[in-house]
């Protein structure tokens, strides 16, 4: 263990098996580790936007056992939203201080593939400078199957619509065995880490995800980092990775325990020491709880999402993300936790410091 602490001291790369030996590491100290890193990066900077996530229809031809959000036997209640409701939801919010809109839909075959297209068309010429991350590669699998195109051409569509980054979700866990379990059938890890190469190859940038907490382990969690800073050292196109809380509920994936806050903070510990390439961890409270978020700033964590204004996917399975956060209420709890807090755009790029 000596060996691996002076290694993280020195900023030295570690491997899939110093990462798991560090989960034997008491909390504290690996806390520390991580912490060291995110001073040094950021001091007591903690970033946040000033986000609305829309997510247009539940409708799905996919059936990932852990969501609960897809239109099923347990939440039937099916939707599309019209393209004027997706547009004037943006707008809304593009008037009350949103800098970026977070959307992401299920695969839903029943709307034509212009009704992706043109919500982001629509939402560009009305609000030019709101921000668009839109598409996970998930969906950009099903729009390129569904329709019969190359991934080049669903990603030549999302630039020449308007949509400047692409969000982190459809990773879950990368292990071909797990990922069968869990969502068999939808784009594979080859091929999310494919589209994922094609659009930072473009000059775009876009965040990953891992969804933990669930049947997998932890050299599961470590492998699908691995598969991340390898593709992060080809391109530099990821701005953050965010480990997602598996939530359990109205869904299809038994899981009887839930993680401990003490794994939990483990994780984004060991994914900041890990992921010596990508620059920000985010701990996406909707899935870890605001209170649990706050903490993990001590362990690695330089970013905490955003306000949100409405989360339809995590709070379907349980999360209390429902109607976002007040701004105020944001910025104080970051203050009084002990950081600073500042209001960035998408890319990173600092707007205000609170
Ligand atoms: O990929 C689905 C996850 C993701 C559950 O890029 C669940 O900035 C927990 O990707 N429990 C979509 N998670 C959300 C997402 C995201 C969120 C915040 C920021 C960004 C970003 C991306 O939600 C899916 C899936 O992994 N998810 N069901 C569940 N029961």
């Amino acid at each position: 263990m000596k060996d691996i602490i002076k290694k993280v001291k020195n900023n030295e790369r570690i491997s899939i098996e110093e990462g798991l030996k560090l989960y034997d590491l008491n909390l504290l100290e690996l806390g520390e580790l991580a912490d060291n890193i995110r001073k040094k990066r950021y001091g007591k900077k903690s970033y946040f936007n000033i986000n609305r996530h829309i997510n247009p229809t539940n409708i799905c031809k996919d059936t990932c056992k852990f969501c609960a959000y897809s239109a099923t036997r347990k939440n039937p209640n099916p939707y599309a939203m019209s393209l004027e409701e997706i547009v004037n939801i943006a707008k809304k919010a593009h008037l009350n201080g949103a800098k970026e809109v977070h959307i992401v839909s299920a695969h839903n075959p029943d709307v034509g593939l212009n009704w992706y297209f043109d919500s982001f068309k629509l939402i560009k010429k009305a609000a030019p400078n709101l921000h668009i991350k839109a598409l996970t590669a998930a969906e950009i699998h099903f729009l390129a199957t569904q329709y019969n195109l190359s991934y080049d051409e669903v990603l030549d569509k999302m630039i020449e619509s308007g949509v400047d980054s692409m969000p982190g979700g459809g990773a879950e866990i990368f292990d071909e065995k797990i990922r069968d379990r869990i969502c068999k059938g939808k784009v594979s890890s080859a091929q999310w880490l494919l589209i994922h190469q094609k659009w930072h190859q473009r000059g775009r940038q876009s965040n990953a995800t891992m969804l933990f907490g669930h049947i997998e382990n932890r050299y599961h969690r470590l492998e699908h980092m691995n598969r991340l800073r390898e593709l992060q050292d080809k391109t530099n196109g990821f701005n953050a990775f965010i480990p997602l809380v598996y939530q359990r509920e109205n869904n299809y994936l038994k899981v009887e325990k839930f993680l401990t806050a003490n794994e939990i903070l483990k994780t984004y510990a060991i994914a900041r020491i890990f992921l010596d390439n990508i620059p920000h961890i985010k701990a996406y409270w909707a899935t870890s709880t605001i209170n649990l978020a706050l903490i993990a700033q001590e362990f690695g964590c330089d970013d905490l999402d955003g306000t949100i204004e409405k989360e339809s996917i995590q709070s379907a399975a349980g999360a209390n993300s429902a109607n976002g956060m007040k701004l105020e209420d944001f910025v104080d709890l970051i203050k009084n936790s002990g950081f600073i807090p500042v209001e960035r755009d998408s890319l990173y790029n600092e707007l205000k410091v609170y």
